[in-house]
């Protein structure tokens, strides 16, 4: 791909981006293995039509040391059981690599972990911007009723690692009951 100056056209209400070079979409399916309640999950695939979780569209840049990877995402409002819809949630393959979320629409929580043992926890919405520095997995939780839509950019050569996440998630876990958001500590 040329290193050319160009733009594109996004929907910040939608969290879209024309022409994406990539269009990463995740259903209720691709989410096995990462909620607390498996058994609501499988209700959710079976009878929710396993639904759209999460989206995630990419500007056309080559993942090159020195570019600067551009996306735009849009993580659907629910729940699996009590607990809330949340990403996959990675490492950056490249430890060294830091990211920006520029929160659009919605409201939400950025988990965060270090491999050491550290936890964050950041809260999301409209116009507030999260850091998640150098070495943190991250993944956002939807808290809300809306679409979580949020604007990121990282070093496009960072990759991604879903590493130990898989199995043993992060160590708090966002779930909403009788109406208030609550963060459980996991046994990890
Ligand atoms: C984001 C994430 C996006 C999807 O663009 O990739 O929110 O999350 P998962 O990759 O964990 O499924 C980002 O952090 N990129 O580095
Ligand atoms: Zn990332």
């Amino acid at each position: 791909m040329p290193h050319i100056p160009f733009g594109v056209d996004m929907d910040l209400l939608s969290g879209a981006l024309h022409n994406p070079a990539h269009h990463l979409v995740r259903k209720a399916s691709d989410m096995r293995g990462y909620y607390a309640d498996a058994n609501a999950l499988d209700a959710l695939i079976r009878t929710g039509n396993d639904p759209l979780h999460y989206e995630v569209f990419e500007a056309p840049i080559p993942r090159e040391s020195g570019d600067l990877m551009v996306c735009i995402s849009a993580l659907q409002p629910g729940r699996v059981g009590e607990e809330c819809f949340m990403t996959k949630g990675h490492y950056h393959t490249i430890a060294r690599t830091a990211e920006v979320y520029l929160c659009l629409r919605g409201e939400g929580l950025m988990l965060m972990k270090t491999a050491g043992g550290d936890c964050a926890v950041e809260t999301m919405a409209r116009g507030r911007m999260v850091y998640v520095p150098p070495g943190w997995a991250h993944r956002s939780v939807n808290t809300g009723p809306e679409p979580l839509v949020c604007f990121c950019v990282y070093p496009a050569d960072a990759g991604h690692n879903y590493g130990d996440i898989e199995v043993q998630g992060f160590p708090k876990r966002v779930i909403r009951k009788n109406g208030d958001i609550q963060l459980l500590e996991t046994a990890l």
